[in-house]
């Protein structure tokens, strides 16, 4: 019944077609019609409502083609918890290296430090990746978050034109406004790993309004800051293919060949800048980038100090 209401408003896209005529043509009630449109408001489709003329459907939501990145090995999945955890599920049950998890909705994501992640459907690209780097130890790995970071932002930069740039570690910025980060979640010995999950969450379609209000100042989608909306499946496999070629080339040569990338994108460097780090927090100049990718901060007193592990507030 449903599929026939679409079908109603598909065929009468142009202008208002009244309930009644609906009831009437599929032979139930109005309520039950309501009820229907209200479920497909909650799918994303984008039905305005008139009072004496009707509905009319003015946006279908941009569902994720589950074939087409099914045939590149990418799991997809309508709602999970959190695609970092169904991706770690899959990595103890041995599935290999670049295995990828993509949900349209996430009802637990998680961000850095228990905190939450907004995931909502229809708007978003909320995914994981199965890494396992058989030769690094886990220090080596540490710069992986930057990595991901300077292949996405490149990706957005050239590909597509949008100015984005990166927070260091793990924040995706536009226009100063986050709308993307990394989760990074390892498992290994000291001198071990048997597989990273790299996560991934960047707000695409959202408008503005969508946002919840503690994140409204501060997160911003593609959309939101650039007018322009995004076919999620085909931005998603440009992104995913940029970064499988990175996490190649990272594991042969190290981080060596995305330091000029990082540098190139960042939001940090020159800039007075807080940054709790596992010492408490540090305030000073962001000054550089070592060839690891750690943070050099020269402080009030004049030192100089390498970040490893932290954030830039
Ligand atoms: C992050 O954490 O930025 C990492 C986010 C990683 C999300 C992906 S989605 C796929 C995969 N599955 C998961 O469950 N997670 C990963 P952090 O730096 O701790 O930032 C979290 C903070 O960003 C929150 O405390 C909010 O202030 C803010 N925030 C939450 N949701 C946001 C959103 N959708 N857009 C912008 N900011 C958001």
């Amino acid at each position: 019944m449903k599929k026939n209401i679409l079908e109603y408003l598909r065929n009468n896209r142009e202008s208002y077609i009244s309930g009644s005529y609906i009831s009437r043509e599929l032979g139930i009630s109005r309520a039950a019609v309501w009820k229907q449109i209200r479920r497909l408001r909650r799918e994303g489709f984008k039905i305005s409502a008139r009072p004496n003329c009707g509905y009319r459907l003015d946006e279908e939501p941009d569902h994720l083609n589950r074939p087409l990145l099914e045939e590149h090995k990418v799991y997809y999945y309508p709602v999970v918890d959190s695609t970092n955890l169904i991706a770690r599920r899959l990595a103890e049950d041995g599935y290999p290296a670049y295995t990828t998890v993509i949900a349209d909705e996430q009802l637990q994501g998680r961000g850095r430090l228990g905190r939450e992640w907004f995931s909502p459907p229809h708007s978003g690209l909320w995914f994981s990746i199965i890494l396992r780097p058989e030769m690094i130890n886990p220090a080596a790995a540490a710069p992986v978050t930057l990595v991901t970071a300077a292949a996405l932002a490149g990706n957005l930069n050239h590909t597509h034109h949008l100015p984005v740039k990166i927070k260091w570690p793990n924040d995706l910025l536009i226009n100063g406004k986050k709308f993307g980060g990394i989760l990074s979640e390892i498992k290994g010995e000291p001198d071990r790993i048997e597989y990273l999950i790299m996560g991934i969450g960047l707000n695409i379609n959202q408008q503005g309004k969508d946002f919840p209000q503690q994140l409204k100042d501060r997160a911003a989608s593609l959309y939101s800051e650039s007018g322009q909306s995004f076919n999620r499946t085909t931005l998603f496999l440009s992104l995913w293919q940029d970064l499988c070629r990175a996490y190649k080339l990272f594991f042969k040569e190290g981080f060596g060949p995305f330091r000029a990338q990082l540098l190139a994108y960042n939001s940090f460097i020159g800039r007075e800048v807080k940054v709790t780090w596992p010492e408490g927090t540090l305030e000073g100049l962001a000054w550089d980038l070592d060839h690891d990718g750690a943070l050099i901060v020269r402080d009030k007193r004049g030192e100089i100090r390498t970040i490893n592990y932290g954030e830039i507030n």
